[in-house]
C-alpha cells in the first residue's frame, strides 16, 4: 500500500501528494512546521507540538484555517490510516499560493501537510560511542531578526551551519548567538553535566523551545539533578564533564567532542546514560 499524505483535509498517495509552485512556502519559505514522533502508536507531546505550531503561526500572522483539536485529530488520522506505530510526522502549514512577490495579502489558501514515514534513527554505534561536533562560523539568527522560537520554514540559518559541520566530518555542528553565547545546534538542543548539575542556555540565548528539551528537564528535575537555565560559552562545553543534544530525532546523545576538544574524558557520561534510560522510560510509559 501506498502512503497516504494529508494536504487540506484530503489524503493522497505519495506520488499525487503536490501543490503549487506558487505556494509562499516554496517561494519564500512563508509557512512553519513541526517534526513529531509516535511511540508504539502514542504521539510524544502532541498537544506540546500543536501549541508550537499555533505560536509559530501567530508569530508569522498566519491564520491557520482548523482548530487545535481537529489538527490534533487530523494527525492521529494520518498515522492511522499509514498503520504506522513508530512513526515520524512532518506536520506543515504553508502561507498557500500567490502571486510573485513578497506580500501575503496576495495569498489565498494556506495549506496544510501532514507527512508520515517510518523513522529512520541514528545509528546505534554514536550513543555508544558519542558525536564529535564543531563550532559553526554560520551565527544562529537574531532574534529581532526572525526569532528561533519560531520553527519556520526558512531552515537556510541552520542548513549553512549543518553543512559546515557535514565538511568538517560532523553530523552536528554548535551555534552560537550573535552576542556568541552558546544557543544550540542546527536541530538539536545542547545541555552540559558539571559536578552532577545539568546546564541548558536559556531560551533569550535565541532557541527554538525543544520540547524533547523541555522533557529532559522535568525528567532531570524528578530524578533529583538541579537543572540551571544560563547563559553559557563555548568554555563551559570545553570543560564541561559531560555533553548531550536532545532532539525529536535524536532523543538524548552524548557528545564527546567540541572543536576538537575531548568533553569530560572523551566519553559518553554517566548522567546523559541516566538520563537517556529515563527519557526511554517516559516514552514508554506515556504519550
Ligand atoms: N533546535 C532546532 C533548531 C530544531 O530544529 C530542536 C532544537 C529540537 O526540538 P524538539 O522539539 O524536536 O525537541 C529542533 C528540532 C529534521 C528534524 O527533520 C529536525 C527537528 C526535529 C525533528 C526533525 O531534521 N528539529
Amino acid at each position: 500500500m501506498s502512503l497516504k499524505v494529508y494536504i487540506g483535509g484530503k489524503l493522497y498517495d505519495k506520488a499525487d501528494a503536490k501543490i503549487s509552485v506558487f505556494d509562499h512556502g516554496l517561494l519564500y519559505g512563508d509557512g512553519i512546521f513541526e517534526g513529531i514522533r509516535s511511540y508504539s502508536g502514542r504521539v510524544f507531546r502532541l498537544e506540546s507540538h500543536i501549541e508550537r505550531l499555533y505560536d509559530s503561526a501567530r508569530a508569522i500572522h498566519l491564520v491557520i484555517p482548523m482548530s487545535r483539536a481537529d489538527m490534533a485529530q487530523a494527525v492521529l488520522d494520518t498515522l492511522k490510516v499509514n498503520s504506522l506505530i513508530d512513526a515520524y510526522i512532518r506536520l506543515i502549514v504553508t502561507r498557500g499560493a500567490g502571486s510573485l512577490g513578497l506580500d501575503p495579502r496576495s495569498t489565498t489558501d494556506p495549506q496544510i501537510i501532514i507527512i508520515t514515514d517510518s523513522i529512520s534513527l541514528y545509528p546505534a554505534e554514536l550513543y555508544e560511542a558519542g558525536l564529535k561536533i564543531v563550532t559553526a562560523g554560520t551565527m544562529r539568527n537574531h532574534p529581532s531578526a526572525l526569532n528561533p522560537r519560531i520553527k519556520s520554514l526558512n531552515y537556510l540559518n541552520s542548513i549553512l551551519a549543518k553543512i559546515e559541520g557535514t565538511n568538517a566530518g560532523c553530523l552536528e555542528a554548535l551555534m552560537l548567538n550573535h552576542k556568541g553565547e552558546v544557543a544550540e545546534c542546527t536541530g538539536d538542543n545542547i545541555f552540559v553535566v558539571r559536578k552532577g548539575e545539568v546546564h541548558t542556555p536559556s531560551i533569550d540565548a535565541g532557541i527554538l523551545e525543544g520540547i524533547t528539551r523541555e522533557a529532559v528537564i522535568e525528567i532531570a528535575r524528578d530524578a533529583g539533578y538541579k537543572v540551571v537555565e544560563r547563559t553559557m560559552d563555548r568554555h563551559d562545553i570545553y570543560t564541561a564533564d559531560e555533553c548531550f543534544l536532545t532532539g525529536t530525532a535524536a532523543e538524548v546523545i552524548p557528545v564527546v567532542e567540541l572543536d576538537g576538544r575531548p568533553i569530560g574524558d572523551g566519553k559518553p557520561g554517566k548522567v546523559t546514560a541516566d538520563l537517556l534510560k529515563r527519557f526511554h522510560k517516559l516514552i514508554r510509559g506515556q504519550a
